[in-house]
């Protein structure tokens, strides 16, 4: 006799894990070789200002991503912040609603003006077409973000930039190990940015990248990351702290070392949730390349409400009452954010793709700290949670204090 399932959380069973299962669990390699290379950064003394660890992280994004200037930084917030600076940008700036909010505060951050553009509903990247009639004579850069790690419309973008006369720059923070097309994303525009934060698959604890093939523009960005030093004495420009220091190189190198086997574990992780989905109507999954290479670092799912008969939401309220931390990356896109909601309370308007994604998706737990048989246990719940989907919206209606808020 098959045994019923155990009631759903939300319905008052008891969740199905004992701890939350997050999404951006970070990876952490080799221990004892984080603890060495950190031991000898001590007896060194030697912790930050471009350090022997910083350089040889420096070297080894070179040799991934092919691209000559690698400029380790302590985030890419504050890298994206630094390569807009050393654009010398003026005015507007052509940027994702759908993104992380540091994306457009780095070009508010500057007193630039952000200008939102639509995304594209499959790639889920900016839409050239858009960006292209949004051009004015005020517009001095467009920034695209490699959303997930598949590329934002490089090429597009790269013919667009230069037919206007504008600055290219990409928010690669989801994107360190990617190619679109063969090419590795870090080679593209004037410009990229990688993040190395903690929840990042390759990771620093905190930090990032800035990557250029531009030797002089580099050399103007490594002055500005050290206050515009080039010597004891001597300041030559602006400049701001934006160093990695050595506990993070350590970190970056440790995780590098593991980044072929995050990698493998991410797409095996990723095709266990796609095989447990499976013909369940209304959930797809969003795919990746399988000619490029990617991280698969993010399980992303579209959930159409239509044919699941409940929310994006709602789910996100079950999965969570299971200790599921299911995400809904990047709602509700940042132009519903402030200060930019204030700023502009009807853009939405204008940007009817991101309003409908960031509605839609949500992001499952991958990584090295799932295993399987949790991947088969969320999938498992999904499928429950909408087979009762009258209960949870029931018990949702009772108790809106269990539901996201909108
Ligand atoms: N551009 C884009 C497109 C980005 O996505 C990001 C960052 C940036 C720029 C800026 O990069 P950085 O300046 O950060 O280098 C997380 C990350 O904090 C953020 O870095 C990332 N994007 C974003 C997509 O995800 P949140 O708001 O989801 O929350 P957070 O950091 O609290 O982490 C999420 C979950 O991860 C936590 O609920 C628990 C788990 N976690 C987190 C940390 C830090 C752990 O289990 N252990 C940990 O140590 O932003």
């Amino acid at each position: 006799m098959l045994s019923r399932p155990a009631p759903l959380a939300i319905l008052g069973g008891a969740p199905r894990f004992s701890q939350n299962v997050y999404v951006g669990t970070p990876n952490i390699g080799d221990r004892a070789a984080l603890t060495g290379r950190i031991d000898d950064a001590l007896n060194r003394r030697w912790l930050t200002n471009n350090g022997p660890l910083v350089q040889e992280f420096e070297r080894r994004l070179g040799e991934i991503t092919g691209v000559e200037h690698c400029i380790a930084v302590c985030n890419a917030t504050t890298g994206l912040e630094i390569a807009l600076r050393g654009l010398d940008l003026t005015g507007e700036v052509i940027v994702p609603s759908f993104t992380f909010i540091a994306t457009v505060h780095s070009v508010s951050w500057l007193g630039l003006t952000p200008v939102f553009c639509d995304v594209d509903p499959v790639t889920h990247n900016l839409d050239p077409a858009q960006v292209e009639k949004l051009i004015t004579p005020r517009t001095s850069a467009i920034m695209g973000v490699h959303l997930w790690g598949r590329g934002c419309a490089p090429t597009e973008l790269e013919a667009i930039a230069k037919k206007h006369g504008l600055k290219l720059i990409f928010d690669a923070a989801h994107a360190f190990g990617c190619s679109h097309d063969g090419r590795m994303i870090g080679s593209f525009g004037d410009l990229e940015v990688f993040s190395f934060h903690a929840t990042k698959f390759v990771n620093c604890l905190e930090g990032g990248a800035i990557l250029c093939r531009d030797a002089a523009l580099a050399d103007r960005l490594r002055k500005s990351i050290n206050f515009g030093f080039t010597g004891y004495d001597k300041v030559v420009s602006l400049g701001i702290n934006g160093k990695m220091n050595e506990f993070s190189a350590a970190m970056g190198l440790t995780s590098l070392d593991a980044m072929d086997k995050i990698v493998a574990t991410n797409r095996a992780n990723w095709h266990l949730y796609r095989d447990g989905l499976a013909g369940l109507p209304g959930v797809a999954m969003t795919p990746y390349s399988e000619t490029d290479r990617q991280n698969w670092h993010y399980v992303v799912c579209e959930i159409d409400e239509e044919i699941t008969g409940l929310s994006r939401d709602d789910l996100l309220a079950a999965l969570w009452a299971e200790r599921v931390i299911a995400r809904r990356y990047f709602f509700p896109g940042c132009h519903a954010m402030e200060p930019y909601r204030s700023l502009d309370p009807d853009i939405g308007k204008a940007l009817p793709e991101t309003g409908k994604l960031s509605r839609k998706l949500l992001q499952l737990p991958n990584g090295t700290a799932i295993d399987s048989a949790a991947i088969h246990q969320c999938c498992d719940l999904i499928r429950q949670i909408i087979a009762q989907r009258d209960a949870v919206k029931a018990r949702l209606a009772e108790h809106p204090e269990l539901a996201l808020a909108r």
